[in-house]
């Protein structure tokens, strides 16, 4: 049995049922989640973009001439984008993401429309250091960008860990440009995360159906429902999957019981505020030098810089 089967069974045996979010993101998922930032509820994507295009220029002038752009997780999305059209001649744009075939279909878009701009993916896990390649120009400072709010699926010890990886990446007089979503009104953040349309709980189910698709496993889809709730005393949402009977699903070699109405917690998606935020990055040496919100305080831009 691969280890990676061995983990997602550990998940499934502890009292609580765990599935990591990684599961989310076949290519059923990865198209699903596009839907949910289009959806009207789901506030973050544009919210982050808003700041983007209001703070560019400053974005810009902080970061300063001849940066090396190192994203974490590789997406080809409109701030990059922005980014890499505002950035004072940006020395080299590096995609890290742990998927050849994403990467390596994000450096063809981006490199066709930024000519300019030297692009070296890099595949790696960024849960760990890995080696940064060598670019032409020689950059005057790394700038790790982490959009999108994804430091909301980590648990405090691992987002402390991955900010520590950030600020080794990063290297001496580098930076991190980072995106995070803020606690607000629960209503706002239910609504987010329980839309009208049904799409996240698509979103949600669809990661029992690529589990059976990658590991032949038989859960059966329509016998989960899905769930989302904002805990404000833990300020995270906690996204399940319920069983709505008593059944039993099989995966590997083993035989996973469910009782009516347990439960499978498959992501969970921190709000901070941002003094909270400040001060993990502060435990992992950043100094937060800048943040920019919207106008309602919903979502956050930070700009730390190395100790
Ligand atoms: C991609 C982790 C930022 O937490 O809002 C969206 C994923 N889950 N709807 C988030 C997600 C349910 C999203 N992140």
């Amino acid at each position: 049995m691969t280890d990676e089967l061995e983990t997602l069974i550990a998940g499934l045996r502890q009292p609580q049922k765990m599935i990591s979010p990684k599961y989310f993101y076949d290519e059923t998922g990865s198209k699903l989640f596009e839907e949910i930032t289009q959806l009207p509820e789901y506030y973050l994507t544009d919210t982050e973009l808003e700041i983007m295009e209001t703070h560019i220029d400053e974005m810009a002038g902080v970061i300063g001439e001849k940066a090396s752009l190192i994203e974490f997780g590789a997406g080809s999305g409109m701030k990059t984008r922005l980014l890499l059209e505002h950035l004072h001649s940006p020395a080299v744009y590096v995609p890290v993401d742990i998927s050849e075939e994403h990467l390596l279909d994000n450096q063809r878009h981006i490199q066709d429309d930024y000519p300019d701009i030297e692009v070296l993916p890099v595949v790696a896990d960024f849960l760990h250091p890995f080696d940064l390649p060598n670019p032409k120009t020689m950059p005057h400072r790394n700038v790790v960008y982490f959009p999108g709010s994804t430091i909301g699926n980590f648990e405090e010890n691992d987002a402390l860990e991955l900010l520590r990886v950030m600020h080794g990446e990063a290297g001496e007089d580098g930076a991190l440009l980072i995106g995070v979503d803020l606690q607000k009104d629960p209503a706002v953040i239910d609504a987010a995360y329980n839309d009208s349309a049904g799409v996240t709980a698509e979103f949600n189910r669809n990661m029992l159906r690529h589990l059976n698709r990658e590991f032949g496993s038989d859960f059966d889809l329509d016998a989960f429902e899905h769930r989302a709730t904002y805990k404000p005393d833990e300020g995270r949402v906690v996204v399940e999957l319920i069983s709505t009977r008593e059944q039993e699903a099989h995966i590997g070699d083993a035989r996973i019981e469910f009782g009516r109405n347990e439960t499978i917690i498959t992501e969970y998606s921190h709000k901070y505020t941002l003094d909270g935020f400040a001060a993990i990055a502060n435990e992992a040496g950043f100094s937060v030098d800048k943040v920019w919100t919207d106008p309602r305080d919903w979502f956050s831009v930070h700009y730390c810089t190395r100790d």
